[in-house]
């Protein structure tokens, strides 16, 4: 559960606070060096490859970024709004799916064993020295993991001693990606991760909608929000609340990573904020199923959330990749 984990490492810094642990912040450890994957290959990542497809373009131009002041929904974070031009690129039209995600696990050079459902794999089906790839809690706490398959709110397992999705779960968004296990499978698909001013002029236009299907207030019937935690739903199942572009869920289900550090706006590309080999938080964008259900937590510009350490995974926040045009 990773509500426990603020609370555990508070409890590591009061009792040693001279200790390694208490000078080094999990969100601050910078990201590691993965094994290389096989190269994408459409025969065997079917998913992946229809995903990429499906790109949807979003066209160049200067974007309205950040909260405007006057607004109702202002949020303080996201101020100053400002223009960022921005070129044309591609972003996928769902977030990344459990399916999708399993075939870059399996492109890894790690054999699982047995046959676990996702939350309940452990120590016996990977092997030792890829412990630290795939395992938040079981033996020692990982530095940073690609997924955590051994939190509760996994949804990938092993079956037959491949990775594979929870069985119902196959079109369900992916969870527990760390921003690095994100990262490393957009790369994998010939793709990256999407700035954050990229997702920011996806889901609100150059007209600067407030939220990604116009200006309604948020509903169920646009956004999957207001559910249990665990209680996800496939993506893609709100079309109306799609952008005009048809980009879906970008309010709702899943919380998604963005290549960006959280600096203040307004943006620059070139302060280091889109270093990849830094540590610190990375933003995510879009608000997520189980917290999220506020409208001002659904703005397409709001850009604060807590538990978003970017070295493990998190039951809301899942991605999805951008590419070049
Ligand atoms: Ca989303
Ligand atoms: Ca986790």
């Amino acid at each position: 559960m990773r509500p426990l984990r603020p609370f555990t490492a508070l409890v590591l810094l009061s009792l040693s606070p001279l200790s390694s642990a208490a000078q080094t912040s999990p969100a601050s450890t910078p990201p590691p060096q993965f094994p290389q994957a096989a190269p994408f290959d459409a025969r065997t990542a079917p998913e992946s490859a229809r995903q990429h497809a499906q790109m949807i373009r979003i066209p160049g131009g200067s974007y309205p970024i950040g909260s405007p002041d006057n607004h109702p929904l202002a949020n303080r974070a996201a101020m100053p709004m400002h223009r960022v031009a921005i070129a044309p690129f591609r972003i996928d039209r769902t977030e990344v799916t459990n399916a999708q995600f399993a075939e870059f696990l399996n492109a890894l050079p790690v054999k699982p064993r047995g046959t676990e459902p996702g939350g309940n794999v452990g120590p016996r089906n990977i092997p030792p020295e890829a412990h630290r790839l795939f395992l938040e809690f079981s033996s020692r706490p990982s530095p940073y993991t690609i997924v955590d398959l051994d939190d509760e709110e996994a949804l990938i397992g092993v079956i037959d001693g491949r990775f594979a999705p929870n069985p119902g779960f196959e079109n369900h968004p992916a969870t527990e990606t760390t921003w690095a296990g994100a990262l490393a499978y957009c790369r994998w698909r010939g793709a990256r991760l999407p700035t954050e001013v990229e997702w920011e002029a996806a889901a609100r236009g150059p007209q600067g909608r407030t939220f990604p299907w116009g200006e309604a207030q948020p509903t169920t019937e646009l956004a999957v929000i207001n559910r249990k935690s665990g209680d996800t739903v496939p993506v893609g199942s709100r079309p109306r609340g799609a952008t005009p572009e048809g980009l879906l869920d970008m309010a709702g289900s899943m919380l998604e990573w963005t290549s960006t550090l959280d600096r203040p706006y307004p943006y620059r590309a070139d302060d280091g904020r889109e270093d990849p080999a830094l540590g610190g938080e990375r933003v995510v964008r879009g608000g997520n199923y189980v917290f999220d259900d506020a409208p001002e937590r659904l703005t397409t510009w709001n850009r604060t959330f807590a538990w978003r350490n970017p070295a493990t995974g998190h039951r809301q926040i899942g991605l999805r990749c951008a590419a070049g045009v």
